[in-house]
Parts: structure tokens; C-alpha cells; sequence
């Protein structure tokens, strides 16, 4: 009983819908194609991208080129090649991500492994740069994730000096940073140079007054950098008597977060597109 009123009733407005499309005449069904159209969302590269392309635009300006590689990597490409000793904390299972069925492979730690195949396979002079995500065994913080992403560039040739080093990463910061920013480069240690430095640009927020982003030092850390380790070099039969090269890594999140002011490098990968459209337009 039930159903069947409620068969009558949808046969009912059924009927009527019928009608009201039947009568409308043709005119009526014409459309009118002068009225605007609906307006399509416009997609937006991620910050990270736009930087990417940055880094990229900038050293190709003067000669780099980019090179990509495997983000599985064997332990001879992440560390050993790169002089990192058998004992070295990064080779933890608390800092690195391993293969659980074949521990001689890893997420590659750092793009230096891109760059280690780069010197096995080609000749000096050689100028490159690799940019790639790499993944860390880490707890997630406004800091800190899991996975992030790196530019890592170097430079092999005859007589390639610490100068060389030093003008290209000032060229490289007034570039990204704008051209009146200062660098300034601390004593450092990695496996990988000899010597090594960390490289600081001059805060271009407060204009070296004292900020929360220079904690009130005038300073700010972008990256790490170094003459390549002749070991190195001779790991990847480039003979180190005759060719001397520097290189340096930066994480992409830290120079984004400078170059847009943002505190906490989790909201690149928490897809809030409130926060994405707010790079649209640019890059
Ligand atoms: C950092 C420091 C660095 C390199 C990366 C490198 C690569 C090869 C040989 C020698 Cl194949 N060095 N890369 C050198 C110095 C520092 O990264 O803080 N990265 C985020």
C-alpha cells in the first residue's frame, strides 16, 4: 500500500517534469553562448617547486647542470664512497631508513649519492647540481620530518680553489636573497670535505638589527659546503693529483621557509590547500 502511493507520487512529479521539458520551445532550448563562462581553478606550483626552479635558474646561469639519480640507493653510492667510516652514526637504523630484505640498500640520506655516480661515470671538468628528496629517520616537528628535500651542487676541475667555492656561493646568495646580502662561513666537519664550513647569509629581515629568524644574531645558517675530500675523488677514480673540486647541500624547506617566512616545515606536505593558493600566480 505503502509503495504504491509512493510509486504514484514520483509518477506524479515524474509527469510534470515531462511536461514543463516539453513545452519549452526551441528558442528556449537554445543556448546562449554569449554568457561567461565557468571559470576553471588555475593549479599552482608548490613553494617547494617555485625554490627548486629558483636554485636551479640560478646556478645554470653560470654553467651547472642538473643531475638526478635513484632515491634507493646502495650503501657504496650514500656512504662509503663518501668516506663515511663502517661506525658512523648516520649508518643507524635510528638515522636511516633501510631496505629490511637487502640492508646494503637505504633511502638515500642526502643527493651526495647522485653525485658520487656523477663522478663515476664522467670526466672533469664537471659542474652540476642535484636536486632530489631524500628521508631521514627522524621525529616529526615543526623542524625535522621524515622525508625532505635537498639541492646539492659541485664543481671538479684543475685548480678549483676555496675562492671558487666562496664566489659562487656569494653569487648564489645574492641571487636567491637579494644583492646586498653578506655571507660569512664557519669552520665545519663533514666525512665527505676537507675543509668544510657552514655558510651564513646576513639577516635581510631586520637588516642585522637582532630578529627571532637571526635569534638575534645578524646571522642566518643556509647551508653547508666544503673542498671534496680527496678520498672521494679517488673513490670515484678522479685522480685527486690532478683535480681538486668543492661542493655544498641545502635543505629546499629551510631556504623556503626564509624566502616566504614560514615557521613550521610540516605544512609543505599537509596538502591545506588554504595554504598552497597562497603561492599561485607565482614561479
Ligand atoms: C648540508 C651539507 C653538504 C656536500 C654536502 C658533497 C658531495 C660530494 C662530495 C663532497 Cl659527492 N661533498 N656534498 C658537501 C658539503 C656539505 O651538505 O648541510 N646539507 C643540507
Amino acid at each position: 500500500m505503502q509503495v504504491n502511493l509512493l510509486k504514484q507520487k514520483t509518477e506524479a512529479i515524474f509527469e510534470s517534469f515531462k511536461e514543463k521539458f516539453e513545452n519549452v520551445t526551441t528558442d528556449e532550448k537554445k543556448i546562449d553562448i554569449t554568457l561567461p563562462g565557468e571559470p576553471m581553478s588555475e593549479g599552482a606550483l608548490h613553494p617547494l617547486s617555485i625554490i627548486r626552479n629558483r636554485i636551479i635558474e640560478i646556478f645554470s646561469a653560470v654553467g651547472f647542470t642538473v643531475s638526478d639519480g635513484p632515491e634507493i640507493e646502495d650503501d657504496w653510492h650514500n656512504f662509503t664512497a663518501l668516506n663515511f667510516p663502517e661506525e658512523h652514526p648516520a649508518r643507524d637504523m635510528q638515522d636511516t631508513f633501510f631496505i629490511r630484505k637487502n640492508p646494503d640498500l637505504a633511502l638515500r640520506t642526502h643527493t651526495s649519492s647522485v653525485q658520487v655516480r656523477i663522478m663515476e661515470k664522467h670526466k672533469p671538468p664537471l659542474r652540476t647540481i642535484s636536486p632530489g628528496r631524500v628521508y631521514r629517520n627522524e621525529a616529526i616537528s615543526a623542524r625535522a620530518h621524515c622525508f625532505f628535500h635537498q639541492v646539492e651542487g659541485l664543481y671538479i676541475d684543475k685548480d678549483v680553489s676555496f675562492a671558487d667555492l666562496k664566489q659562487t656561493l656569494l653569487y648564489f646568495a645574492r641571487e636567491m636573497f637579494g644583492a646586498d646580502t653578506e655571507i660569512r662561513l664557519r669552520p665545519s666537519y663533514f666525512p665527505f670535505t676537507e675543509p668544510s664550513a657552514e655558510m651564513d647569509i646576513s639577516c635581510n629581515f631586520c637588516k642585522g638589527e637582532g630578529c627571532n629568524i637571526c635569534k638575534y644574531t645578524g646571522w642566518v645558517e643556509i647551508l653547508g659546503c666544503g673542498m671534496i675530500d680527496p678520498a672521494v675523488l679517488d673513490n670515484c677514480k678522479i685522480d685527486s693529483n690532478v683535480y681538486s673540486g668543492f661542493a655544498f647541500g641545502m635543505g629546499i624547506e629551510r631556504i623556503t621557509m626564509l624566502v616566504y617566512k614560514i615557521n613550521d616545515l610540516r605544512i609543505f606536505s599537509e596538502n591545506d590547500v588554504r595554504f598552497l593558493k597562497q603561492f599561485s600566480g607565482i614561479g
